[in-house]
Order: C-alpha cells, then sequence, then structure tokens
C-alpha cells in the first residue's frame, strides 16, 4: 500500500522506539516525568516562549488554548476552512462555549483588512471579539504557508483591541523548511501556538502548546479537566523529542515529493491542480472533470494499493510524509495514469 491519505499515518522507526524504550520516565499529572520536563524546556527555548505543555494531540491543544483565551459568549475569529472550524468536532462551542465567527480566506489565508471588518465594536448587542486563530499551514488550503507579513499586520491589529492570538501550527515546521523562517519568529506574533509531533514529524502521538506561565498554567488546568493528565507518557515525550532531533530537515523530501505528485497529477486527464500552489507535503485536487466522486476517486485508487482521502464535494487529499519515498510516489503516479489515463 502507497499510504497518501495522511502524514499522520507514519509509524515511528527502530530508532526512535529505542528512544522510547530507553526514556527516564514518572507520574507527569505529579510533574515528575523527566523526559516530558525537558521536552517542555526544549521546546518553550525552541519557540521563544516562558513555557510550554505537553497534551495528547492537536485537537486538545487548540482546544485548551481557546479556554484558555476566551470566556463562554466570546467570539473567536478563523478561516472558513480551518481545522478548528471543521475538524474538531465543534469542541470550541460545545466545550468552551464561544461563538466562531469564519471568514473565507484564499487557500485559507485572511488579509488583515477582514479581520478588521469582523472585529466586533463594543455594543451591547454583540459577543466580544477575544481571539484570533491562524493556520499554518493551512490543511484545506493544500498546505499553503500563511505569508509573515500578513501574521504581523495581524497581530498588530489584534493588539490594537486587545485582542489575543493562536496559531494552530499543528504543520509549523513545514512552513518553517520550506521558507527558512524559524519557528521562534513565526511564535513571536502568537500569544499561544501549538504543533504536532504526529504529523510530518513521525512520532506516534502528541503535541504541545506554547505560550507565557500564565496562559500555559490555565491550559494545565484545561488538559487535566478534559482527561489530558497522562502518566509515566516519558515514552513518548522521547518519540517527540526523537521527532524534533531528527525529523525537521527531512520534511523538505516530503515538499519535493509532493510537488512531483502534484505536476504529474496535473497531467492526467480529468485531474485538475494547481501544481505551482503546493508550498508544503499537501496535494489537494479537483476529480469533477474525471466523471468519478471524490469517494469513487479514492475507491479505485484504493482497490490498486494507492490510499488518499475524499476532501469534500470535489476534492480528494494526497499527503507525503516518512510514510512514502518518492520511488512510492512514481508508483502511485504510474498507477494513476493506468487508472484515468
Ligand atoms: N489533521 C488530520 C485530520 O484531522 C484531518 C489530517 O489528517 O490532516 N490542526 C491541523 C491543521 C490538523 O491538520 C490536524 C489534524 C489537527 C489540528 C488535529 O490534530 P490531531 O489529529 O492530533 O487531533
Amino acid at each position: 500500500m502507497i499510504d497518501l491519505r495522511s502524514d499522520t499515518v507514519t509509524k515511528p522507526s527502530a530508532e526512535m522506539r529505542q528512544a522510547m524504550a530507553q526514556a527516564e520516565v514518572g507520574d507527569d499529572v505529579f510533574g515528575d516525568d523527566p523526559t516530558v520536563n525537558r521536552l517542555q524546556e526544549q521546546v518553550a527555548e525552541l519557540l521563544g516562549k516562558p513555557a510550554s505543555l505537553f497534551v495528547p494531540s492537536g485537537t486538545m491543544a487548540n482546544l485548551v488554548s481557546i479556554l484558555s483565551h476566551t470566556h463562554p459568549g466570546d467570539e473567536v475569529i478563523m478561516e472558513k476552512e480551518s481545522h478548528t472550524f471543521n475538524y474538531e468536532v465543534g469542541g470550541a462551542c460545545a466545550i468552551a462555549g464561544v461563538q466562531l465567527h469564519p471568514l473565507i480566506g484564499v487557500r485559507g489565508i485572511l488579509e488583515v483588512e477582514q479581520i478588521a471588518a469582523a472585529i466586533r465594536s463594543q455594543n451591547v448587542h454583540h459577543p466580544q471579539t477575544k481571539l484570533i486563530c491562524l493556520e499554518n499551514t493551512h490543511n484545506r488550503g493544500s498546505g499553503a504557508i500563511f505569508p509573515l507579513d500578513k501574521i504581523k499586520a495581524i497581530r498588530e491589529l489584534a493588539l490594537q483591541h486587545n485582542i489575543k492570538t493562536h496559531l494552530d501550527g499543528a504543520r509549523l515546521f513545514n512552513a518553517c523548511v520550506a521558507t527558512g523562517i524559524p519557528a521562534r519568529e513565526y511564535a513571536m506574533y502568537f500569544d499561544s501556538l501549538m504543533f504536532c509531533f504526529s504529523k510530518g514529524l513521525a512520532a506516534p502521538v502528541g503535541s504541545i502548546v506554547a505560550g507565557d506561565e500564565a496562559f500555559i498554567e490555565k491550559a494545565h488546568r484545561f488538559r487535566k479537566m478534559l482527561g489530558g493528565g497522562m502518566r509515566q507518557v516519558g515514552i513518548l515525550a522521547a518519540a517527540a523529542q526523537y521527532a524534533l532531533d531528527h525529523n525537521i530537515a527531512r520534511l523538505q523530501e516530503d515538499h519535493q515529493n509532493a510537488r512531483i505528485l502534484g505536476t504529474e497529477l496535473a497531467l492526467i486527464p480529468g485531474f485538475e491542480v494547481d501544481s505551482q500552489s503546493i508550498e508544503t507535503n499537501i496535494v489537494v485536487f479537483d476529480v469533477t472533470k474525471t466523471g468519478f466522486s471524490p469517494a469513487k476517486v479514492v475507491e479505485k485508487l484504493a482497490a490498486k494499493g494507492v490510499l488518499m482521502v475524499p476532501f469534500g464535494a470535489t476534492l480528494v487529499r494526497a499527503v507525503t510524509s516518512l510514510a512514502v519515498t518518492k520511488n512510492d510516489v512514481l508508483k502511485a503516479i504510474a498507477i494513476i495514469r493506468d487508472l484515468f489515463d
């Protein structure tokens, strides 16, 4: 099987498993796990933030962040195709009690003027805008990178209005590797940010959220409330540490493979892909002109050993990762060409 469903499908390597097996552990609810503590200190340092907190998933990282920055009834601005708006089970509404204010971006990228127009004025009828969430890279935006100058402008606007900013940086290091911009530079413009170890960084579990001490103290309580207090979790933190030490620079290979995949797919009749817009490891393409639904295309591919996911009414998504080599990508292209050309 050539598994292009997500970069979450990577499996821990023998070396990563070795690091996990050898991890020093303790009860992290008591704050006693040295491997977790070291990871949290190192990530805080890496991101230039006072503190960080290891959490089980990206979904929980975003939710504890929203919970920590808001009160029920507050409003949170985010992009309409964002992960939090579409794929986090409505947790921000159900659990944090906030109202989401989605704005339509271009490949997930919002303009500062749009956000400015969406900020609520002081009026007894309105909810209060308390948080702006951005996503970098943008999943449904085909792995688009949020340009730093736009982030800076949004941060300035937020500061003027006393609004917090949070970054869903599940794939932040894909943006860093593609642009050469260090993670701590992106982090400067956000009160809080998270990234995932369990996507392109190829660890089996885990995400981390960073911010100032007061924010992390709140996030810590909310993690516990959500059942995310973990015990000898150094085993997982060791995998995360291994991922940070070994799997960042190689994301470049995933980006190259995604570009090859996108460029070749664009040549197959019926497959519409803007190959110029592939900036990182995600390829989203339109299959309307094949005459088949996304689900049918995915089914036909799966029968030949190529796995992708339907991504809406007309779209299919393929993601490159450590789970697929350049050779796998070339094989996948040959299979697709056989089926559809
Ligand atoms: N994304 C997953 C699916 O949920 C769609 C994937 O396969 O891409 N933020 C972003 C931008 C994400 O892409 C994801 C996961 C998350 C947050 C949530 O992370 P987890 O799955 O760890 O809760």
